[in-house]
């Protein structure tokens, strides 16, 4: 018998003090747009989904995030998107840092290298705020901008439950300075 797949992703995760600030975001929106909220303590922005894979695959994944070494960089949130096809209501960056898009190309080259399935449709930065939001909008600037210094770089298990994905952070890389 097969032990159960796990699912996982490799992922930014903020800070505490880069998910104070984004929990208060989330405070002051959740005033003027219903949605399905994601709790502040589980905001984070996927880099690739690998979605499920055997646990024996799992220290391969883990070595993976402790051989990257790629510098610190800056990720300016400076937008609030609205999905029109699945009314995911997200933070979004008008600028892709390019230090962050050679991350995810690293990530998806090593995951090919070693057989992972990658995503083929282009990445889209984007942390998760709301699902089933009802925003009138699709676009909105932030009048404050987040600033989050991206210092780390995470390999996370998403338990799924009734009760809503619990996240558990496997394996993590701090960025070089
Ligand atoms: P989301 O925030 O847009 O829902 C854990 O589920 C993380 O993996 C979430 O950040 C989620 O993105 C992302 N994710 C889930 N399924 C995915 C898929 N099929 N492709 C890409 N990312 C996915």
């Amino acid at each position: 018998i097969e032990p159960p797949s796990l699912r996982l992703f490799f992922a930014l995760w903020p800070d505490e003090e880069v998910r104070e600030t984004l929990g208060k975001l989330l405070r002051s929106l959740r005033r003027t747009v219903r949605g399905r909220w994601v709790e502040p303590d589980k905001l984070h922005l996927t880099l690739a989904f690998l979605g499920a894979v055997p646990p024996g695959r799992l220290p391969e994944l883990a070595a993976m995030v402790e051989c990257l070494d790629p510098p610190r960089f800056d990720l300016v949130l400076d937008r609030l998107e609205c999905w029109r096809h699945n009314r995911v209501l997200c933070l979004g960056a008008s600028q892709m840092p390019p230090l962050m898009l050679e991350l995810v190309r690293v990530l998806n080259s090593n995951l090919r290298d070693a057989g992972f399935p990658i995503e083929q449709r282009p990445f889209r930065a984007h942390l998760t705020l709301a699902r089933k939001a009802d925003a009138a909008w699709s676009t909105m600037p932030l009048k404050r901008p987040v600033t989050w210094p991206v210092e780390c770089v995470t390999l996370v298990e998403s338990r799924l439950s009734s009760a809503g994905p619990a996240y558990v952070v496997l394996a993590e890389k701090r960025l070089r300075t």
